[in-house]
C-alpha cells in the first residue's frame, strides 16, 4: 500500500525544480512552470495559424493594431486556450471573457499573467516565458472580445477529402512480405511523418508524411487500414497491403484534433471510422474504406452536472467496443461519455453517460467489456460497461492527474484482473479491480496504490505475456527519472508491501550525447515478448528508440536513424487493432 508522500517526493514534484526541466523540454512539448499536468495543457498550434480579425471594436477598448491582435490571438491560442478555452469562457482554467476581465482591469490581469497563481496558472513574465511587451499585449487582448475560429462543417471536410487510390484500385491481398501484425508506427512528432519498423528486424520499412504534429495511429478491425491523426486535423488512412504502404485517402476533420478510431464490432469490421476534434467541438463518422465524411456531429451542449451550457467540449479519446456496434466518444470539458451507436447515421442513436470531467485517455479492461477512462482533473477514473452501456463506477485514484493512455490489464496475485494508471501529478501507480464475477468486493475499486520513478509519468504498459508492468516518468523535472522506466515484478506484487521496483536506465543506454531527451510511452511487439521506449529529443537532436527483452530486462536494440525525429508514441499493429494492453 502507497505510504505517505515524503517531502522529497514533494519537493521532486514541486514548482521550481519542474519549471526549469520543462523549459528544457523536447520541442513541442508544453513548457508551463507550475507543474507536470499544467505542462501537459493542450497547445492549440494549428489554431493559432488562422487569420482572425477583431470582432467589432467598442469604444473603450484598449488600443490594439490588427497586426498586434493577431499575434496576441496566435499567442492565446498556442499558450492560453488549453485550459481557458478557445472563446474563453473556461475550461480547467478560468473564463476569461470580458465582463470577468474588464472588471479586474488591465493591471490586475497584466500582474496575473507576469506571476501566475497558485492555482495553476504559470508565472509567464516572471519566468521569462513572455517578454514584457507581450505580457502587456495579452493584458489588452483578454480585455477585448474573442475572436472565433472558424466552424469546419461538411463543405471544409469535401473540400480536404482525397482519395488517393480508391478502393476498387487497391490490392485484393497481400503485396508486400512484411509480417504487418508486428509493424510499429512511430509517431514522428515535429517532421509530421510516421514511420513503420519491422518488429523482428527493427528496420524501417518507410517514412510516410502525414499531419502536422502527428499524434496517434490506430488500425482497422482487420489489421489492414492504418489510421494516423495530426494535431491539425488532417487523417491519413494507409493501406498495408500495398507492395510499400501508402496513404489511400486523406481529410481534415477540423483545426485542431487528437483522436481517431475505427469500427470493430463483428460484422462492421473496417466499415467505418471515426474522428474527433477540439475544434470545432465536433466528431465526425466516416467510410472506413475512403474516409468520406457522413455524419458530422457537434458535442457543444451542457456539462452533466451543471448544467450549465459549454460553447466548446473537446472531443478526447474515441474507442470502438467489442461488445455493440457503437463508437465511444469521450467529451472532455461536459464530462460525458457518448455510446454512438452506428448502425443507422440517419436516425443516430447515443446514449449519454453522466461520468465526470474532463475526460482524456482511457483503454478496454482485458475482457474488452469494460471502459476505463481517466477524468484527469478530478483524479477520477470512469468506468463504463459497454454491454450494458452504463456507467458502473467512479474511483477515486487518490494519485493526481491520472493519466492511463490505454492502461494496463494484468492479474495481480492477491486481487485478480486489474487495470492500471499512472499519474502526471504524483509518481503513484493506482490499481482497479475489474472482475466482478470472481473477485466481486475488489472490482471497480481501488485495491491498491503504489510508488513508482517519479512524477510525470504519461504511460504504463504490460502484455498478457509478461510478467513486467512498466512505467515511464516523461515530464519529471529530474533528468535521470525523465529518462528512466520503472518496472515492477508482476507475480511478486503481494496485498501489504510496496512492490520493488528495478529502473531501467533507458535514456543512458541510447547514448545520445546531446540534448535532454525523454524516455516515453513503452509499446510491446506482437509477442510480447519485447518492450519499445522512445527516447524523445528535441527535433534538431539525435533520438532513439531503445528495445528492451522483457524476459530479461536486458537492452537488445537501439534503433537510431537521421530520420527519426522527435519520435514519441508507438503503436503495434496487432495489439493496437486487438486492444491488448
Ligand atoms: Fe497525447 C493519446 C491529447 C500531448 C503522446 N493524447 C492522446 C489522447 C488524447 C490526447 C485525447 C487519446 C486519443 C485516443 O485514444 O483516441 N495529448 C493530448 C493533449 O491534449 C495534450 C495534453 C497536449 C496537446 O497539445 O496535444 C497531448 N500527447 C501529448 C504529448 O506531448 C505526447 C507525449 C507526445 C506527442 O506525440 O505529442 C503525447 N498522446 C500521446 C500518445 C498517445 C496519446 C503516444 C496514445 C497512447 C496510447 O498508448 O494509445
Amino acid at each position: 500500500m502507497k505510504t505517505e508522500f515524503t517531502p522529497t517526493r514533494a519537493a521532486l514534484l514541486g514548482g521550481a525544480a519542474l519549471a526549469l526541466a520543462l523549459t528544457a523540454m523536447p520541442s513541442g512539448a508544453q513548457d508551463h512552470t507550475e507543474g507536470a499536468a499544467q505542462s501537459y495543457s493542450p497547445s492549440l498550434t494549428t489554431l493559432a495559424e488562422i487569420n482572425v480579425e477583431i470582432p467589432g471594436r467598442k469604444p473603450d477598448d484598449p488600443v490594439i493594431t490588427d497586426e498586434e491582435f493577431q499575434r496576441a490571438a496566435n499567442i492565446y491560442f498556442e499558450r492560453c486556450a488549453g485550459c481557458h478555452g478557445v472563446l474563453r469562457k473556461g475550461a480547467t482554467g478560468k473564463p476569461l471573457t470580458p465582463d470577468v476581465t474588464r472588471d479586474l482591469g488591465y493591471d490586475y490581469v497584466h500582474s496575473f499573467i507576469t506571476y501566475g497563481s497558485p492555482a495553476g496558472m504559470p508565472n509567464w513574465g516572471s519566468s521569462g516565458q513572455l517578454s514584457e511587451e507581450d505580457v502587456d499585449l495579452m493584458a489588452r487582448y483578454v480585455l477585448m472580445e474573442p475572436p472565433a475560429p472558424p466552424e469546419f462543417g461538411m463543405p471544409e471536410m469535401k473540400n480536404s477529402w482525397k482519395v488517393i487510390v480508391a478502393p476498387e484500385d487497391r490490392p485484393t491481398s497481400k503485396q508486400n512480405d512484411w509480417d504487418i501484425e508486428n509493424l510499429m508506427s512511430v509517431t514522428l512528432r515535429d517532421s509530421g511523418e510516421i514511420a513503420l519498423i519491422d518488429g523482428a528486424s527493427y528496420e524501417i520499412k518507410t517514412i510516410i508524411k502525414t499531419g502536422y504534429a502527428v499524434h496517434i495511429s490506430r488500425i482497422s478491425a482487420s489489421g489492414r487500414y492504418l489510421f494516423v491523426i495530426g494535431r491539425d486535423a488532417k487523417v491519413v488512412m494507409i493501406d498495408l497491403w500495398m507492395e510499400t504502404p501508402a496513404p489511400v485517402a486523406e481529410i481534415k476533420i477540423g483545426s485542431e484534433a487528437r483522436s481517431i478510431e475505427t469500427s470493430k464490432f463483428e460484422g462492421w469490421e473496417d466499415k467505418l471510422a471515426i474522428a474527433g476534434a477540439y475544434w470545432p467541438p465536433q466528431y465526425v463518422i466516416m467510410d472506413g474504406a475512403t474516409l468520406e465524411p457522413l455524419k458530422i456531429v457537434s458535442t457543444r451542449g451542457n456539462v452533466y452536472d451543471e448544467q450549465t451550457y459549454h460553447p466548446e467540449p473537446r472531443v478526447a479519446s474515441i474507442l470502438a467496443s467489442h461488445y455493440k456496434p457503437e463508437f465511444i466518444v469521450n467529451v472532455k470539458e461536459t464530462g460525458k461519455i457518448l455510446l454512438v451507436d452506428y448502425t443507422d447515421l440517419k436516425n443516430l442513436k447515443t446514449t449519454e453517460i453522466e461520468a465526470e470531467r474532463f475526460l482524456h485517455d482511457g483503454g478496454l479492461d482485458s475482457t474488452h467489456r469494460y471502459f476505463m477512462v481517466a477524468a484527469n482533473a478530478r483524479n477520477k477514473i470512469a468506468v463504463v460497461d459497454t454491454k450494458e452501456g452504463k456507467l458502473t463506477a467512479l474511483v477515486d485514484t487518490e494519485g493526481q492527474t491520472p493519466h492511463p493512455g490505454r492502461g494496463a490489464n494484468f492479474i495481480h496475485p492477491v486481487f485478480g484482473p486489474v487495470w492500471s494508471t499512472s499519474h502526471l501529478g504524483d509518481d503513484s501507480v493506482a490499481l482497479i479491480g475489474t472482475d466482478p464475477e470472481h473477485h466481486p468486493d475488489q472490482a471497480w475499486k481501488l485495491v491498491d496504490s503504489f510508488y513508482a520513478l517519479g512524477g510525470g509519468s504519461l504511460f504504463i504498459k504490460t502484455h498478457p505475456n509478461s510478467d513486467h508492468l512498466y512505467v515511464d516518468a516523461t515530464l519529471n523535472p529530474d533528468e535521470e527519472t525523465s529518462a528512466g522506466v520503472a518496472v515492477f515484478k508482476i507475480s511478486e506484487m503481494t496485498a501489504d508491501a510496496d512492490p520493488e521496483f528495478t529502473t531501467l536506465p533507458i535514456g543512458e543506454w541510447a547514448g545520445i550525447a546531446d540534448g535532454q531527451p525523454r524516455v516515453v510511452q513503452p509499446e510491446f511487439n506482437k509477442d510480447g515478448t519485447e518492450v519499445w521506449f522512445s527516447v524523445w529529443n528535441a527535433k534538431d537532436k539525435e533520438s532513439a528508440i531503445v528495445v528492451v527483452d522483457d524476459k530479461t530486462l536486458e537492452l537488445k536494440k537501439v534503433i537510431k536513424d537521421p530520420r527519426l525525429i522527435t519520435p514519441t508514441g508507438k503503436f503495434n499493429v496487432f495489439n493496437t487493432g486487438k486492444d491488448i494492453y
